[in-house]
């Protein structure tokens, strides 16, 4: 009997709004929590294995939306004004439009006031680093973010450079990026927050990184090996059920936007095989509906941070 047991799984559980990971052969410490230790035990007596759990991020940024809203109700109450964010728009990219209007959408929704300021893509470097200028001394704009990518001949480096660094909600300032390597208090880009905000533990792991470039069969050996495979190369289908461990935690950060051969229409795929490693892994987030939903509330976080530090100035 006890040969037909499968190996226990690793269990990745939402409780009271954080996710907690945990893992039993695990050399990191991870968070646990009474009611998922429960949850876990059952997991482990049970004979069936069962497709992965899909994080719904589109479920976990309702619960970060509730957290924002009290926030934001909050430095009203006390007398404050309301934060707002202005987004900086060049050009007219499909998708970097779309971007911008599940922003300033869920800015709305937050109680965040928001506009969108945007110039013809023939805008040059130096107009728009003016422009920036302005904004960064305008004391009714809290948190200020330039839509990347940008036309060509604009240097991105420059552009998230000029940004005043505590208006720089995206956190692309040359400080922001330097302060977190330093693990010094900064805003925190919102795709790799959100990540964070989905795997929430504690403790150390150990973290390899691969690229576009490594070779399939390294890749591979590395990502069978991992407790949690975060794919963010922009490859759709990169990340295949015989690349990841039984019962792993896998992260979809890829966002692609392929035409469906069926319907002829664009729509969103990751970087990994969904259908396929979904029968293998523990956990999976799907796109659309996963990091996605989450990159952009933990933007509006920021936002309200912006407006709150700008109180101590
Ligand atoms: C979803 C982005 C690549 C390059 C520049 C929800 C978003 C996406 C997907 C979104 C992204 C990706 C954004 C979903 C903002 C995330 O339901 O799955 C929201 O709006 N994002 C961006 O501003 O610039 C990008 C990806």
């Amino acid at each position: 009997m006890a040969a037909c047991v499968p190996p226990p799984r690793s269990s990745f559980r939402i409780c009271s709004g954080l996710i907690a990971l945990h893992h039993h052969c695990c050399r990191a410490k991870l968070r646990t929590h009474r009611k998922c230790e429960n949850q876990r035990r059952h997991l482990c007596q049970s004979v069936i294995r069962h497709a992965a759990v899909v994080i719904s991020g589109t479920e976990l940024a309702r619960q970060l939306h509730r957290e924002i809203q009290d926030d934001v109700e909050e430095l009203m109450a006390q007398g404050n004004m309301r934060p707002h964010l202005r987004v900086v728009l060049v050009g007219d990219d499909p998708a970097s439009r779309t971007y911008v209007r599940n922003k300033t959408k869920a800015a709305s929704i937050l109680g965040i006031s928001s506009d969108t300021v945007v110039y013809p893509s023939s805008v040059s470097q130096e107009e728009l680093l003016e422009l920036i200028d302005q904004m960064n001394r305008d004391w009714k704009v809290s948190g200020l973010l330039v839509q990347l990518p940008l036309p060509e001949h604009i240097n991105e480096r420059a552009v998230c450079n000029a940004i005043a660094p505590e208006k720089d909600v995206d956190g692309f300032h040359i400080v922001n990026i330097g302060k977190l390597c330093l693990d010094q208090r900064s805003m925190v880009p919102a795709t790799p927050a959100a990540v964070w905000e989905i795997i929430k533990r504690a403790g150390d792991a150990t973290v390899t990184i691969a690229h576009r470039c490594t070779p399939r069969e390294r890749l591979k050996e590395l990502t069978s090996l991992a407790d949690i495979v975060i794919a963010a190369a922009g490859i759709p289908g990169l990340i295949t059920a015989d690349m990841v461990k039984e019962g792993a935690a896998v992260i979809d950060v890829g966002i692609n936007r392929i035409k469906d051969s069926r319907t002829g229409k664009l729509r969103l795929i990751g970087d990994v095989d969904f259908e396929g490693v979904k029968e293998k892994a523990g956990f999976i987030t799907p796109v659309p509906g996963g990091v996605g939903p989450m990159t952009v509330a933990m933007l509006m976080k920021n936002t309200v941070t912006a407006a709150r530090n700008a109180l101590m100035h």
